[in-house]
């Protein structure tokens, strides 16, 4: 994560005084359980030691300026709450002002995230700009930490047309070190999972493949889902969620569906149980077993959700064909971006190496590549200069 003093810098060049309030909000991995988050499944992400550090002043009522290089073009984009901007990440900036019923605000914003790699920037970047315009704002009402979490879906939703699940934003806000969140999506609930694994590296690789949520199959697999939902409701009666049902249930009733809605609910049964072998195997710490689940989560992600892209998909594949990398899977939304990669800690530098290069031949693409382990959630500075985690701030 940038240090609040890049976020300073950027301040005075941007604005000339100096900023009064911080906060910090990190990207994620999700480790597995993806597209299950707006389903009501358990998902398992962990925040990144990554993400945006925002700097804020009260500013002249009514008006909101906000600079970053890299989310929005440079310069400063201002705007009024009574006029809705045109360009996608101010328009967030409005839709979350709206949210905190805060106007009147100067922000500079510095990341080390990197934008549309499917590594969570959106969530990360709204989680620090909601945290400091409330910080900014000696009020008598501040919502709960979860309230916090909704309002920056909401504004995602609204301004970017992400019809988003709640997980990026929960865990930007409930990440804690050394550990992945198993979160509960549908009771909103969460117990935090030990990440002890001293041989294995996690791998997050940027496919070096563009994307953008909002312009991909995203939503479209939420409306499909919901389809597939009411198909299966007429098939077997009412249930208050999908995952009353039993993996074999849900599996055996999709039978006659339609091959689109079969194939869906495929890929959410199956991938709700990949993620409680995966808690349970992060205790033995086996590798091969976690790199099975990893793999066969990207199967199922690519051939019944169908949000994986022929680049996703040999990515993964020259990945897992080299000895010591045990699984991968692309990783977030997919339709391009980044994967998730297990691996050995001693093929960093051999095989590694050699299976991006064979990629990079096959398809062209570029590819980065970090080791990540997971970091705290976000945090907030006040005015007397006390840091605090913003769920605790928060009632
Ligand atoms: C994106 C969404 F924002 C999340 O809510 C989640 O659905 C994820 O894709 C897929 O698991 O990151």
């Amino acid at each position: 994560m940038l240090e609040i003093s890049a976020a300073v810098e950027s301040f005075r060049q941007t604005y000339g005084g100096e900023p009064l309030v911080f906060a910090q909000a990190p990207g994620r991995v999700n480790l597995i359980g993806e597209h299950i988050d707006y389903a009501g499944g358990w998902v398992l992400p962990m925040a990144l030691k990554r993400g945006v550090t925002v700097a804020a002043a009260p500013g002249e009522p009514g008006r909101i300026r906000v600079h970053s290089d890299r989310f929005l073009d440079a310069g400063v984009a201002e705007f009024k709450p009574d006029q809705q901007p045109p360009a996608a990440f101010t328009r967030f900036v409005y839709a979350l002002a709206l949210e905190t019923k805060i106007s009147g605000a100067d922000i500079a914003v510095v990341s080390d995230l990197p934008v549309e790699r499917g590594w969570s920037s959106s969530a990360a970047f709204a989680v620090a700009v909601t945290s400091a315009l409330l910080a900014l704002n000696a009020r008598a009402y501040y919502p709960q930490p979860l309230e916090l979490c909704r309002m920056c879906q909401r504004a995602e939703t609204h301004a970017l047309g992400v019809e988003c699940g709640l997980m990026d934003q929960y865990v930007a806000v409930y990440g804690q070190a050394g550990h992945a969140l198993w979160f509960d999506t549908r009771l909103e609930k969460h117990e935090y999972v030990p990440i002890d694994l001293p041989d294995l590296a996690i791998l997050l690789i940027d496919s070096g493949q563009d994307r953008a949520l909002a312009e991909s199959g995203y939503n479209d697999r939420r409306r499909e889902l919901s389809q597939a939902l009411e198909q299966l409701e007429r098939r077997i009666g009412k249930f208050d969620s999908l995952f009353d049902l039993k993996p074999e249930q849900i599996l055996n009733a999709a039978q006659d569906l339609p091959q689109i809605s079969r194939l869906r609910l495929r890929h959410i049964a199956t991938e709700q149980q990949r993620v409680e072998r995966f808690v349970r195997q992060l205790k033995t710490g086996d590798a091969i077993q976690l790199g099975r689940l990893l793999s066969a989560s990207h199967n199922s992600l690519s051939e019944d959700y169908d949000v994986s892209t022929p680049e996703l998909d040999a990515l993964c594949d020259t990945l897992t064909a080299r000895p010591g990398i045990f699984g991968a899977r692309l990783m977030g939304g997919g339709f391009g971006g980044s994967a998730l990669a297990l691996a050995n800690r001693h093929v960093l530098d051999g095989d590694l190496q050699a299976a991006l290069a064979s990629y990079t031949a096959e398809t062209g693409l570029a590819t980065e590549w970090h080791a990540v382990r997971p970091g705290d959630g976000a945090l907030v500075t006040h005015q007397d200069g006390t840091t605090e985690l913003v769920r605790e701030w928060l009632p």
